[in-house]
């Protein structure tokens, strides 16, 4: 099991699931959500209609279609309100919830986009944290079952926040 940092579009990236940071309709958007809707084209929204929304913190499973990732995990993070309205725990629930997805079917290769920090405001050291914890203790129970988690970063100054705090918490990679 290897961790990986990645600078660079995640829709391009060829993993058993990349994750989408969607909205609670599913139905797409702009972001991460409309580079994936874009690239994986219009059978994803029609799959996804049919999924009925998504709670924010939980996370739903479609196929690919023309992404070269043959799964995309959807899940709804937070919006950033302050901090007062459990932005964390929503946002660590993501995570988990993704993992158990890609667990249950058995996906070994999972890439993440940092859930939140864009539209939603989320900041971003306080997320890649919560990111970065909650993935590592995921992984350290299920130790066999993946095989590479992704961390897709969309800055250089994003993909430096993550460096730093996987070196400091001691994810090789
Ligand atoms: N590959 C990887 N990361 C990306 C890409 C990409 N192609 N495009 C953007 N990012 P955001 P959120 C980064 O706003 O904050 C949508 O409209 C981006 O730079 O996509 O969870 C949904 O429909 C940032 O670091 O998601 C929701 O309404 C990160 O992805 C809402 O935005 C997340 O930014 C969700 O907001």
């Amino acid at each position: 099991m290897r961790y990986r940092l990645v600078l660079g579009d995640i829709t391009r990236l060829k993993v058993d699931a990349i994750v989408n940071a969607a909205n609670r309709t599913l139905l797409g958007g702009g972001g991460v959500d409309g580079a994936i809707h874009r690239a994986a084209g219009p059978e994803l929204r029609e799959t996804c209609r049919r999924l009925g929304g998504c709670e924010t913190g939980d996370a739903k499973m479609t196929p690919g279609f023309a992404l070269p990732a043959a799964h995309v995990i959807h899940t709804v993070g937070p919006v950033w309100k302050g901090g007062g309205r459990d932005e964390e725990g929503l946002l660590a629930s993501c995570y988990r919830n993704c993992l158990r997805l890609a667990l249950e079917n058995g996906l070994r290769s999972v890439a993440f986009p940092s859930i939140s920090t864009g539209a939603y405001g989320f900041p971003v050291e306080k997320a890649c944290r919560i990111a970065l914890n909650e993935v590592a203790a995921f992984v350290d129970v299920h130790a066999d079952a993946f095989d590479e988690i992704v961390f897709c970063c969309f800055s250089a100054s994003d993909r430096d926040v993550y460096r730093v705090l996987m070196q400091e918490l001691g994810l090789a990679f």
